[in-house]
């Protein structure tokens, strides 16, 4: 079988998999994958007819995050989808009472996975239109799409949703499709997901403080507690706060992984004594971490890798992230995680480093008085917001010396998992003020957009007169996103690497350079030069 996939930062020789995933994905899942994002464009071409529909819409956000890089790669489940995507095509056609014609409105799944992943093999994004111009921006929308459904997912999870979000995927994903469409129409679309985003980032962020109150200062125990042990991974904080419940009195000590560190700063998480530190860093050193985690693991979101038989056994998946053989939790009823838990060794007593997170814009603007005043006095230079992903590649030690070199009168607002590069240093601290602020998850770009909106406010200015500069990594769809984001707000001078998407050609590249100004990172002395001067 062949596959092409160019999704993620991963991309094999900076253009794409085309023999086996970087991620591991195998050319069956990948054909699969591409299969279930061609039947999730047939049904919104009806859903986009039909309007608001719970079951459909609740459909096409997991369908398309079950898309995303290090999700879902189980073949089996993503054949149930395909399945379910029809079934539900089906119904909103007769529902919205139209009749479409053309290729992708008569989209019919084969009975078989086989057929399946062999039909899906034509539906790769390499086909999805004949100008490579088109396709680039077709591609930037499609994947925006997919890592604004991850934070939806999120949100929906705690019982949010919106409905002018829902009607946008939906009339996204069907303009995709649309022949008629030209390269402008795509951009203007990609610039309306930035926006849409920012709607769901929003929702997200209320979703978890409405449950679990404004993150607070938190030092993070990196240590581990003598006794029996699950270690969370993922984003989902829902799902952390059930297993915190199921778990309590039992002689369980919950640890959080990767993206789940934040997690310790919320007043609604933190309130659980056996939540009781962060183990290992970021995704990409799950296979070595691991080994060292005694006790039971459960993904409930990406970035999953493939599992090494030592630790197969006591992991877990749970929501959309799925790898084969190994075990899912269906639902709510972690017993079963639980009993593994209590079955194993478990850790023993070894203190570690504390580190801080729970800066989210709350806890930042709550001391804004004295913030405005170290930037009035001087004795705040510049603010550096360093986030983003982490990932395996050798050139993401600049963000670990970025950091490191940049001068003691300049502070860091960092999210997502990139931090691990440097969160362990010691950067002191401005009058009080740690030079280091932990603003959170990558969803958590929303309170960083907050903190430099209200900067802004302060010092009436615009962001992008403000003393401070983005230098973003990349990994996968999530990263797009807030991206786009950015670039509705009309945030200039970003810097971003390690290396530039393979799916952005030239031309559009140029173009988001003459309007954004962005520009790939190069080396750190020649960047912090052009930003401090
Ligand atoms: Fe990282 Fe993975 Fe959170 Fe991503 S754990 S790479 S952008 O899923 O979402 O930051
Ligand atoms: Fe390759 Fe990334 Fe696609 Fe995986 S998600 S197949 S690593 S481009």
């Amino acid at each position: 079988m062949s596959m092409f996939c160019n999704q993620c930062e991963q991309a094999a020789n900076g253009t794409g998999c085309n023999i086996v995933g970087v991620c591991g994905k195998n050319p069956e899942v990948s054909a699969l994958q591409d299969h279930l994002m061609y039947g999730l464009k047939s049904l919104a071409l009806y859903a986009d007819k039909l309007g608001r529909n719970a079951e459909i819409d609740r459909f096409t956000i997991e369908g398309l995050f079950s898309t995303v890089t290090n999700v879902d790669f189980d073949a089996t489940r993503i054949g149930g989808m395909i399945k379910l995507c029809f079934d539900l095509k089906e119904k909103a056609k007769a529902a919205a009472g139209v009749t479409l014609s053309g290729s992708v409105a008569d989209w019919k799944p084969a009975d078989d996975l086989a057929g399946m992943s062999a039909q899906g093999e034509s539906y790769s994004l390499s086909s999805l239109h004949a100008n490579e111009d088109i396709r680039s921006v077709i591609e930037i929308l499609l994947l925006g799409l997919k890592g604004m459904a991850a934070y939806m997912d999120h949100a929906m999870i705690l019982g949010k949703t919106d409905d002018e979000v829902m009607a946008f995927f939906q009339k996204a994903l069907a303009a995709s499709t649309d022949a008629n469409l030209g390269l402008m129409d795509y951009v203007g679309l990609s610039m309306e997901c930035g926006k849409q985003n920012l709607t769901v980032m929003g929702l997200l962020n209320t979703a978890h403080t409405d449950a679990y109150g404004h993150p607070v200062p938190t030092a993070v125990q990196l240590g581990t507690k003598e006794g029996k042990a699950i270690l969370v991974t993922g984003h989902d904080l829902k799902m952390l706060e059930e297993l915190l419940k199921q778990t309590e009195g039992k002689g369980i000590n919950v640890y959080t992984h990767g993206e789940m560190l934040p997690a310790h700063g919320y007043p609604g998480l933190k309130k659980y004594s056996h939540l009781v530190g962060n183990f290992g860093g970021a995704w990409q050193d799950q296979a070595k971490e691991f080994l060292d985690f005694p006790g039971a693991i459960i993904f409930n979101t990406n970035c999953i890798q493939k599992p090494s038989d030592s630790y197969k056994d006591r992991l877990y998946t749970w929501g959309l992230v799925a790898w084969p053989d190994v075990k899912h939790v269906d639902g709510w009823d972690f017993s079963d995680v639980i009993n593994k838990a209590l079955e194993l060794p478990g850790l023993s007593e070894n203190p570690g480093q504390e580190i801080l997170t729970g800066f989210g814009h709350n806890a930042v603007l709550g001391v804004a008085d004295k913030v405005i005043a170290a930037v009035k006095s001087g004795d705040i230079k510049h603010f550096f917001l360093i986030g983003g992903c982490d990932g395996a590649k050798s050139g993401r030690n600049y963000y670990t010396e970025f950091a490191e070199k940049l001068p003691k009168d300049t502070v860091i607002l960092t999210l997502a998992c990139g931090k691990y590069r440097f969160n362990k240093m010691d950067f002191g601290d401005i009058g009080g003020i740690p030079r280091l602020l932990d603003v959170g998850q990558c969803n958590d770009a929303y309170s960083a957009i907050q903190i430099a909106v209200a900067l802004a406010g302060a010092f009436e200015c615009g962001v992008n007169d403000l003393p401070l500069s983005m230098i973003l990594s990349w990994y996968e769809q999530k990263a797009v996103v807030i991206l786009l984001t950015l670039f509705h707000l009309g945030i200039k001078n970003i810097k971003l690497g390690p290396s530039l998407p393979a799916f952005i050609t030239p031309n559009v590249l140029n173009f988001l350079v003459e309007n954004f100004n962005i520009a790939p990172i190069t080396t750190v002395e020649a960047d912090m030069k052009a930003i401090l001067g």
